[in-house]
């Protein structure tokens, strides 16, 4: 990709780049907890977004798109990101150095990736942190990775309407060799944890759906969080989130909240939970455990915060119902993308064929297997 990425860069526009390369995300464990400052577990994997970019001295930048085949100019005084468009992404991040009181310069950036479309291993993520550290390291801004990180999420809030959390760009920043990250979303400081899985592996199958809707149920999963917090802070004084309530304190939770609010709560408290019990189970090598969680979050995430899917449920249903499986579960936003297996690894190719006959007979589609090697963070390459 680097050499394709410098090629493209020299043919479009006649100069030397400057390389710099942002990973997509899985997460082990911890989903829609980002949000309200909980706790995640995710890890930064092989696949990401290369950037190639240089100074041009104009008042231009100058986009190419590799995967759109597209070219895209704007000015740097005057642009406006409109949502549903890749150059937005750039502009984006633009506009959160500017505020920051960052001045780029006009500059041309080529940019390529290998990130499967759809799968949910944040590849519009990867593409913002890709980007800021291409900026950073261009124009010696000495950006810390964690305000590429908060940028990122602020330019996706605003330009492509994502209420989402830190999670995803913070991964794909810190991201460390073998290693995930049990990070908490209040303090924005993680703890590295060796992910050694013995004999067995992680692979990602991708449903290939993604359901409509999705981004419209996402901000209001987030909004019903923060309606329960505001009804629950009157008898749980200094809560600022659901993550300040203990499990132990969820018959209360259920006395106090509307029935339709319950479920969507009782997933964020317990899934923080999850969150330590799978570091603790993985730090202790017991994967039978960690197994477990995995599965007890997925069935979280489809009965009570409701943003699994048909395809995703029984991907995941019949990955249980496999000897050499330890745990499956949808992975990341829902609606569609991946599941998240631990599967042993003399038995991955037969766990490939089975889930592939199964899944195309029900849904009449080929799933992707993606393999996951839990890699570095975004950095300067070249
Ligand atoms: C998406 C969001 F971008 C993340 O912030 C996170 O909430 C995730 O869904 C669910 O855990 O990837």
């Amino acid at each position: 990709m680097i050499s394709l990425i410098q090629t493209s860069f020299q043919d479009h526009f006649g100069s030397t780049p400057l390389i710099s390369f942002a990973p997509g995300r899985i997460n082990l464990i911890g989903e829609h907890t980002d949000y309200q400052e909980g706790f995640v577990f995710p890890a930064a994997v092989r696949q990401g977004i290369w950037i190639a970019i240089q100074k041009n001295g104009l008042p231009v930048c100058r986009l190419f798109s590799l995967d759109f085949d597209q070219e895209f100019t704007f000015e740097l005084k005057a642009f406006s990101p409109k949502k549903g468009h890749w150059a937005t992404y750039v502009m984006g991040m633009v506009a959160q150095l500017q505020q920051a009181g960052y001045q780029p310069e006009g500059f041309d950036m080529v940019i390529g990736g290998d990130i499967p479309v759809g799968s949910g291993l944040s590849s519009s993520a990867a593409l913002s942190v890709a980007i800021g550290t291409g900026l950073s390291g261009l124009f010696g801004f000495g950006l810390p990775k964690k305000n590429i990180a908060l940028y990122a999420q602020k330019s996706e809030h605003l330009y492509a309407g994502l209420k989402c959390g830190i999670m995803d760009p913070y991964a794909s920043a810190f991201g460390a060799e073998g290693k995930a990250l049990l990070l908490d979303c209040r303090s924005n400081d993680h703890e590295e944890i060796p992910v050694d899985l013995g004999d067995y592996s992680l692979v990602l199958v991708n449903s290939k759906v993604k359901h409509s809707l999705a981004d419209t149920a996402y901000n209001k999963r987030r909004e019903a969080c923060e309606e329960s917090v505001r009804i629950l802070a009157e008898e749980f004084p200094g809560i600022t989130t659901l993550r300040d309530i203990a499990v132990s304190d969820l018959e209360k939770v259920k006395s106090l909240l509307p029935t339709a609010l319950f479920p969507k709560a009782k997933h964020l408290i317990t899934e923080c939970e999850r969150v330590h019990l799978a570091a603790a189970a993985l730090k202790s090598g017991k994967l039978d455990e960690f197994g477990r969680l995995l599965k007890a979050s997925h069935l979280s995430l489809s009965h009570d915060y409701e943003v699994s899917c048909p395809e995703l449920d029984f991907l995941a249903e019949k990955s249980w119902e496999m000897d050499a499986v330890l745990g499956s579960r949808m992975m990341g936003g829902g609606f569609g993308g991946c599941t998240i297996n631990l599967v042993r690894t003399n038995s991955l190719a037969s766990f490939e064929e089975e889930i592939a006959t199964l899944y195309r007979k029900e849904y009449g589609i080929d799933p992707d297997f993606i393999p996951v090697a839990i890699s570095s963070g975004a950095s300067v390459i070249a």
